[in-house]
């Protein structure tokens, strides 16, 4: 099944559920009038053998902290209460599929943050299709829209690989670069403890030197996730900080490493230099590794945040992206652009400020949770 397909099919079962929600109330109220002792028992036997499966699924999943998929759904509300709201004035003033209207998708796809590129393509595909089907009712047209967006994504993603790059039986080295305040510690602590929680041994490498306070953040964040932090003082060579780091987290034979590093751009040449400096030390040590370099990005900056993956992709061997703060943002719609344009996986997004608050990335969630209350009853 197609990404589209499963996108509709969720918009059906949702409506579906609304409507059976309905009816069960009132089901319910009839039996609780008419038969006061035996609610409980008649309200079971009343529901058919389908939904009382799906009754009994949504009560185990109540005991599980919140499933991925919802976690999307409430981390995207900003995003798609924006797609919606730009949908409802593009369509606010229709009349027909003129040129005018074509233009007017162009403008609004900009506007949502997929990317200028992306919005012109589909803007042309839309000109097609609408052809095509001669679609003219505004419903029809909007899950045009929706199901070319979500074509081109799933398309634009057919190589692309999400999962990060762990070693098995061996050490897996992260590097986590990005400018300042993207969230790079913060996305490092949560990832920290989440192995933690798999049982796996973790050792963070404090190799942001450079700014005051950065060694302590990264020292609290090993304390809440219960993981060891190697460190050096400030202003001491980022470079002998990961080299004692790895030669600790081989002594220990840990699984992961995460390394921090400092986030300043004024000086390119001499962040890259020090990127390099590191890769370089981290190769002696272990020639497979580093086994990811993850850029991180603020999803809040839009944009901004694709010109510093950009930038960054020229200078270094980014291998996937983090996104963080997605839960405050409206500007989700870049997760399409960076796919479509830069051509980089994002491996995991921030979803919030807590420890539980980073998801492993699946682009079928996200897509699913951003589109899903999109489409209109044709
Ligand atoms: N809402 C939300 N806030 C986040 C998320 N990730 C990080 N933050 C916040 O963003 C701010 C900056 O995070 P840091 O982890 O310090 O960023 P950094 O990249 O290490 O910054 P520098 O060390 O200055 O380079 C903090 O206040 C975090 O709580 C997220 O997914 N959602
Ligand atoms: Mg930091």
């Amino acid at each position: 099944m197609g990404l589209f397909d499963k996108i509709k099919h969720a918009f059906v079962k949702d409506k579906e559920e609304e409507q059976q929600t309905e009816e069960t109330t009132t089901q319910e109220e009839v039996t609780t009038e008419t038969r006061e002792e035996e609610t409980v028992s008649t309200t079971e036997a009343d529901v058919p053998a389908d939904e009382q499966v799906e009754t009994t699924e949504e009560e185990t999943d109540s005991f599980e902290p919140e499933d991925t998929q919802k976690k999307y759904e409430k981390g995207l509300t900003k995003t798609r209460k924006t797609f919606k709201d730009r949908m409802n004035e593009l369509f606010a003033n229709f009349r027909s599929v003129d040129e005018d209207f074509f233009e007017e998708v162009e403008d609004t796809l900009i506007g949502a943050d997929v990317g200028f590129d992306t919005s012109m393509r589909i803007a042309d595909e839309l000109r097609q299709e609408v052809k095509i089907k001669n679609a003219k009712k505004p419903a029809t047209v909007q899950n045009t829209i929706i199901e070319k967006l979500v074509d081109l994504y799933e398309e634009e993603g057919e190589k692309e690989v999400n999962e990060l790059n762990e070693q098995h039986n061996a050490l897996s080295v992260f590097l986590f670069v990005g400018v300042n305040g993207t969230g790079k510690t913060t996305s490092i602590g949560k990832l920290a403890w989440q192995y933690q929680q798999e049982g796996k041994k973790v050792v963070l490498a404090a190799a942001d030197t450079f700014r005051a306070g950065a060694i302590d953040q990264l020292v609290e964040w090993g304390k809440r996730a219960e993981v060891e932090v190697v460190r050096g003082n400030t202003g001491s060579d980022p470079a002998s900080v990961v080299f004692d780091a790895m030669t600790k987290a081989k002594e220990e034979q840990a699984d992961v490493l995460l390394i921090d590093t400092a986030g300043r751009l004024q000086n390119k040449v001499n962040l890259m230099n020090e990127l390099d400096k590191i890769k370089r030390v981290i190769k002696r040590e272990d020639p497979s590794a580093p086994h990811e370099v993850l850029l991180v990005v603020d999803a809040t900056t839009g944009q901004n945040a694709m010109n510093q993956a950009k930038q960054f992709k020229e200078t270094t061997d980014v291998t996937g992206l983090v996104l963080t703060k997605l839960d405050g943002t409206a500007k989700g719609g870049i997760v399409l652009a960076i796919r479509n344009e830069l051509h980089l996986p994002v491996k995991l997004v921030g979803l919030g400020e807590k420890i539980d608050d980073l998801e492993i990335f699946d682009p079928n969630d996200f897509v699913v949770g951003l589109f899903k209350g999109l489409l209109q009853e044709e």
